[in-house]
């Protein structure tokens, strides 16, 4: 009757048509029926996703595929755990384990990167990139100090303060005053002279050094002596290369930054979470030869919790720790090499096949075509993609107007590499990705002005749906062809 009694009182989801108890519920919900038992109708979706991934080109930079190690660390009972606190100082008891767990994470995380713990810190509690950064933010700044970004349209992150011109569109240009810095159009570089001399003129506090859709090395050199000349703190946020950097195969932002932001699932191959690096110990001396030492530890951590967050998610960490011990392995850093190595492979078949590329190529993972030459945008060739089992994101590039319909394709490698793409794999991608923008083109040419339009004709026009489903079959019994890591074979 008790059960009875407090069911009802909680919800009517628990109560069948007739108002009863499910059966399950009224005798004793024991939690140990497999998923395909208990939720078949979720089941039924994770298989369709995994049959998504499995049978298409994922091309999304941002992406990747987690290893099983840390997919079976993510989906553990550290999920159960609440740790408000930091190690040693928890407002929960039992986490004598989870304590563990944040420190070995801690340790891995600057093994990842070779960082002295006397000179740098780590905070693994951020859920992801953006609540990292935003934690950053709130750990060095007031609000209304001032921050400067890669405007988002040229290949920044949303987070690094990006505003239109009748909206403060992200938290950070509504919480501190946000001043962008941007490429040069007609190199597709960053403008590091533009950027110092209004750095000179808006005297930030903080300095962003980090991209999404930017497929050149960051000089950081460049960026520390932009901050050192108005006192500004140097933040790297290598979310989309802190794969590349911890296997060593392009600069690392550690040499020169103060703080270091990252996400973990991208290059680095790991579970969805984030990471704030700060530096710590002595920073110099005062005039009287004391040493003067750097405050960001207490800040960022404070900022992290009790500040903006509350219980640390102990399966993510659990798992990012996994990632971290393989990316200390030869085998990782081989990956990386790979990456990079496909990445140019992509950047030249494209360039073979008439594709303007912004920047001209890469020397990271991603590349960024222009299509304007095609006459096309980035939203159809897109939607023709994704029709076609190639999944890609459209993206600004330097001088567009709209958001919505941008010229821009960002095509990234990660996730193909984990899948033991070669250069030759990527020679085949390349032809998949031109026979879509070739239907793309076809279509446009058939199609009124609108996006609508577009799509009704990739609907109904016979010669094109064709098209659409041979390249479909065809990337699909490619794809299917490679191994897929952390998914079982049914
Ligand atoms: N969503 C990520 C990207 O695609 O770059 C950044 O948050």
């Amino acid at each position: 009757m008790f059960v009875l009694r407090r069911l009802s009182v909680i919800s009517t989801q628990y109560l069948n048509k007739n108002g009863f108890p499910h059966m399950r519920l009224a005798s004793c919900w024991t939690g140990n029926e497999s998923l395909s038992e208990d939720d078949p109708e979720m089941w039924a979706l994770i298989q369709e996703e995994k049959k998504r991934q499995k049978s298409g080109l994922e091309l999304i930079a941002s992406e990747n595929f987690c290893s099983r190690a840390a997919l079976e660390a993510l989906g553990s009972c550290l999920n159960n755990k609440y740790s408000e606190g930091y190690p040693g100082q928890r407002y929960y008891g039992g986490t004598e384990v989870i304590d563990k767990i944040e420190l070995l994470c801690q340790k891995r995380a600057l093994e990842a990167f070779s960082l002295d713990p006397e000179k740098w810190g780590v905070n693994v509690q951020p859920l992801s990139g953006s609540p990292a950064n935003f934690a950053a933010y709130t750990g060095l700044m007031q609000p209304h100090d001032r921050i400067m970004g890669l405007d988002l349209p040229h290949g920044g992150h949303l987070t690094h303060g990006f505003m239109t011109e009748s909206k403060r569109v992200s938290a950070t240009s509504v919480y501190f005053e946000s001043m962008p810095y941007r490429l040069d159009t007609e190199t597709g570089l960053i403008d590091y002279d533009q950027l110092k001399k209004n750095a000179l003129l808006f005297r930030p506090k903080v300095i962003i050094a980090g991209t999404s859709a930017y497929s050149r090395l960051l000089d950081y050199e460049c960026f520390r002596k932009i901050c050192d000349s108005v006192k500004a703190v140097l933040m790297a946020d290598m979310a989309h290369i802190s794969g590349l950097v911890a296997g060593g195969v392009i600069p690392s932002p550690f040499e020169y930054a103060d703080i270091v932001t990252t996400t973990t699932h991208k290059t680095l191959r790991g579970a969805r979470s984030g990471l704030i690096f700060y530096r710590r110990g002595v920073k110099g001396t005062d005039k009287a030869g004391k040493s003067i030492l750097y405050d960001f530890e207490s800040r960022i951590n404070a900022a992290v919790f009790p500040s903006l967050q509350g219980g640390p998610h102990n399966h993510a960490i659990g798992a990012v720790a996994v990632a971290l011990k393989q990316a200390c392995t030869p085998e990782f850093r081989k990956y990386q090499n790979q990456v990079l190595l496909n990445a140019k492979a992509l950047a030249k078949g494209l360039l073979d096949c008439g594709y303007s590329l912004v920047s001209g190529g890469t020397d990271t993972h991603l590349v960024l075509v222009d299509l304007r030459s095609k006459n096309l945008d980035g939203t159809r060739v897109e939607t023709v993609c994704n029709k076609c089992n190639i999944t890609v994101n459209k993206n600004t590039c330097p001088g567009d107007k709209s958001a919505m319909t941008p010229s821009g394709l960002r095509l990234g490698v990660p996730a193909l590499t984990s899948r033991q793409f070669k250069e030759k794999d990527f020679e085949k991608v390349v032809a998949y990705i031109n026979r879509a923008v070739e239907i793309a083109a076809e279509t446009s040419s058939k199609s009124g002005p609108k996006i609508k339009d577009f799509k009704m004709c990739m609907m109904n026009d016979a010669d094109i749906s064709l098209k659409i489903q041979q390249l479909k079959e065809e990337v699909c019994n490619f794809a299917l062809s490679y191994p897929m890591p952390g998914f079982d074979d049914h």
